[in-house]
């Protein structure tokens, strides 16, 4: 025979969402040199020289460029430090954040 108490338990249904992920957008200047920005790059992304080179280039070319995708607090982080080190060295680089389609 079926344990009542089993037959009484609620079904537990568990639903993990994924985090939502939000991008980091690399936008052109005519002012911050480029070598600056590859240096950013490398430095808070993790980026290697060429991988730095190539997103800043097609900022460069385009106006913007994703660099990267993290979940929204480390995203809105790293695009605060990208920025600040700019203004620090008195450029106006800047990076914005965007959620993900
Ligand atoms: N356009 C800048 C220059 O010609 C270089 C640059 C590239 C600046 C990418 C910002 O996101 C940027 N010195």
């Amino acid at each position: 025979m079926s344990d009542p108490t089993t037959l009484l338990k609620p079904k537990t249904v568990t639903k993990t969402e994924r985090p939502k992920l939000y991008k980091v957008i690399l936008l052109n200047d005519d002012f911050t040199p480029r070598e600056f920005v590859t240096a950013v790059l490398k430095r808070i992304f993790r980026m290697t020289r060429d991988e730095a080179y190539g997103v800043m280039l097609t900022a460069h070319q385009k106006g913007a460029c994703v660099v990267a995708v993290y979940t929204k607090e480390v995203a809105e982080e790293k695009a605060k430090e990208g920025t600040e080190a700019g203004r620090t060295n008195g450029f106006p680089l800047t990076f914005t954040t965007e959620k993900e389609a």
